[in-house]
């Protein structure tokens, strides 16, 4: 069942637990992850990593896509290997006390070209610009509009084919929709993600997605690992 938008400070707690995991989890695949190993294989040692550090289970199934199937926004791993000079996309989260986490990193293997370093400086910006907009009383189409309009403005607007975020509790997916139509009003205590994506068909892709709680003053991020570009 769907928990309701505006969270409890122990609702708020068990998420915030659950996505530190996730951080503690990332920083673990960190030194897990070498070339020529599987999509597959990465998704496993994160459920792995997940589980068996307090996580009751995944609140979703792990995205692990590497290469062309980074522009894959919702891509299943694959037994793939992981080569240089790929980006790497992992989305995932723990459930903790019944609560979902939700973070995405995008990661470089090797070596990146510059056209892969512009769509990742610009996904960057536009997140970080999300981020810093997004406060209690802001109109859900609007956080939206923040980070499209730099990705539209950098010419890769068409490549961003899905909303800014949403709401996560008991569920991965709740009320707010944050969307270029949505009119819904951000409100104190809703717990919420930040991810934008560009994604160019055969290329490759690039999401970058934290978990945050909505304040009268801004946002408190709860996803601590780093977004600067990772290169392995
Ligand atoms: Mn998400």
């Amino acid at each position: 069942m769907t928990s309701s938008s505006i969270k409890t400070e122990q609702e708020i707690q068990s998420i915030s637990k659950a996505a530190a995991l996730g951080d503690r989890c990332f920083s673990h695949i960190l030194g897990f992850i070498k070339p020529g190993m599987s999509e597959k294989q990465v998704a496993a040692e994160i459920k792995w990593f997940l589980t068996t550090n307090g996580a009751e289970g995944l609140a979703f199934d792990t995205i692990s896509v590497s290469g062309k199937r980074s522009c894959l926004p919702h891509g299943e791993p694959t037994n793939k290997p992981i080569e240089k000079g790929e980006f790497l996309t992992l989305d995932f989260g723990a459930v903790i006390d019944g609560y979902c986490a939700d973070m995405t990193r995008t990661i470089a293997i090797g070596s990146v070209t510059d056209e892969m370093r512009r769509v990742y400086e610009i996904v960057l910006e536009a997140q970080l610009a999300a981020i810093d907009y997004i406060k209690a009383g802001v109109r859900c189409f609007d956080a939206d509009k923040t980070a499209r309009d730099i990705i539209v403005n950098a010419g890769y607007g068409e490549y961003y084919p899905h909303g800014l975020g949403h709401g996560v509790g008991t569920l991965v997916h709740e009320a707010p929709t944050l969307n270029a139509k949505s009119e819904e009003i951000l409100e104190k205590n809703m717990v919420i993600t930040i991810e934008p994506g560009i994604y160019i068909p055969d290329q490759f892709g690039v999401r970058i997605e934290d978990l945050a709680i909505v304040t009268d003053f801004g946002i408190i991020n709860k996803v601590e690992s780093q977004k600067e570009l990772i290169i392995l």
